[in-house]
């Protein structure tokens, strides 16, 4: 059992993460943005009461000081909870200020979220109305005529996300070719996914190859959502056999549903802003605090929460302004 307040309590973890990172916007420093954000975070894990192992982090144990795969985090003192972490995803949308980084944390009960291989990641995410109505093996028009008719309009006004790459170069024209509109984004295809799934937000779906761990990450969001992620892991060095294998993975052609993905019962996720976006606003500093914004989700009870956070100065002269 998942207690209560362990939600607020990661809340505050990936404030930290999120308050560090900004700090470093348009440094150009990509590496020493994740450097701050991951230190952040783990630090501040440290507090949290729980038995906690890191299921998906920063990498492999030899490759990653923090936040390692198999790393013990919180207390030891509490539930055992498996967590995914990317203490910034969108390390380049830092470094330039671009808009969509985000500081983000999944958590479950032992099991509850798939150990995916740190490769890449085909992706469709789409949200709630759409939910079981297309199939990433399907050709690309039939599943944006699928989503269309879910959501009630035409395939032309539909917006898809894809990340701006050169493998992307078919998916972008058999969208055009289909009619639907396109928004390349440079990095952050969790953002995006996590968007999709909020109507309102003006975008419908991300289709392309992105990180497996994002993927996962995404799925736990979706299941808080009521969206919908369907992967297939992608192989595109020699070293990525090796990994699924030591993954217990052999079966390159499945296709991970949502709840293969993060199957557990009792699903968390919590998001900050880190520069601005769509659902977040990004960390803002000013003279007596800073303020943040996040997107903090439960599947028990089933509960998605805003939080904007003003973390005051102590002092008893600082003005709160709304
Ligand atoms: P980082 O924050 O680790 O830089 O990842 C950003 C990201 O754009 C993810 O959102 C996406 O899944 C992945 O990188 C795509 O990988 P690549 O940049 O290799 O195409």
């Amino acid at each position: 059992m998942i207690p209560a307040d362990l939600p607020l309590e990661f809340v505050r973890v990936v404030e930290r993460a999120a308050i560090e990172a900004a700090r470093t916007m348009g440094r150009g420093d990509r590496k020493g943005s994740d450097h701050v954000a991951v230190e952040a975070m783990r630090h501040e894990m440290e507090t949290v009461d729980i038995d906690g192992t890191i299921v998906i982090g920063e990498g492999e144990r030899d490759e990653a000081p923090m936040l390692y795969i198999g790393e013990k985090v919180g207390t030891g003192s509490g539930p055992g909870v498996d967590i995914a972490v990317d203490p910034l995803e969108g390390t380049n949308l830092c470094a330039t200020g671009a808009a969509g980084a985000i500081a983000v944390l999944a958590a479950a009960e032992r099991g509850g979220l798939l150990h995916a291989p740190d490769i890449y990641m085909d992706k469709l995410v789409v949200p709630g109305p759409a939910r079981g109505q297309l199939d990433i093996s399907a050709p690309v028009a039939d599943n944006l005529k699928a989503l269309a008719r879910a959501l009630n309009r035409d395939v032309e006004d539909l917006v898809v996300i894809v990340l701006d790459r050169p493998r992307h170069e078919q998916l972008v024209a058999d969208i055009r070719q289909a009619g639907a509109r396109i928004r390349l984004i440079g990095d952050g295809d969790l953002s995006a996914g996590i968007s999709v799934a909020v109507l309102g937000t003006g975008v419908h779906a991300v289709m392309g190859t992105g990180g497996a761990p994002e993927g996962v990450l995404t799925a736990a969001a979706m299941r808080c959502l009521n969206g919908e992620i369907q992967g297939r892991l992608v192989m595109t060095r020699p070293a990525d056999a090796e990994r699924m294998r030591k993954m217990g993975i052999s079966d390159l052609e499945r296709v991970y549903r949502t709840e293969d993905l993060a199957p557990g019962k009792g699903v968390i996720f919590a998001a900050a802003g880190i520069t601005e976006g769509p659902l977040l606003k990004a960390v803002r500093f000013f003279r007596d605090g800073i303020r943040t914004e996040c997107l903090v989700m439960t599947t028990e009870p089933h509960q998605v929460r805003f939080i904007d956070t003003i973390h005051a100065e102590d002092n008893p002269d600082v003005v709160i302004r709304f």
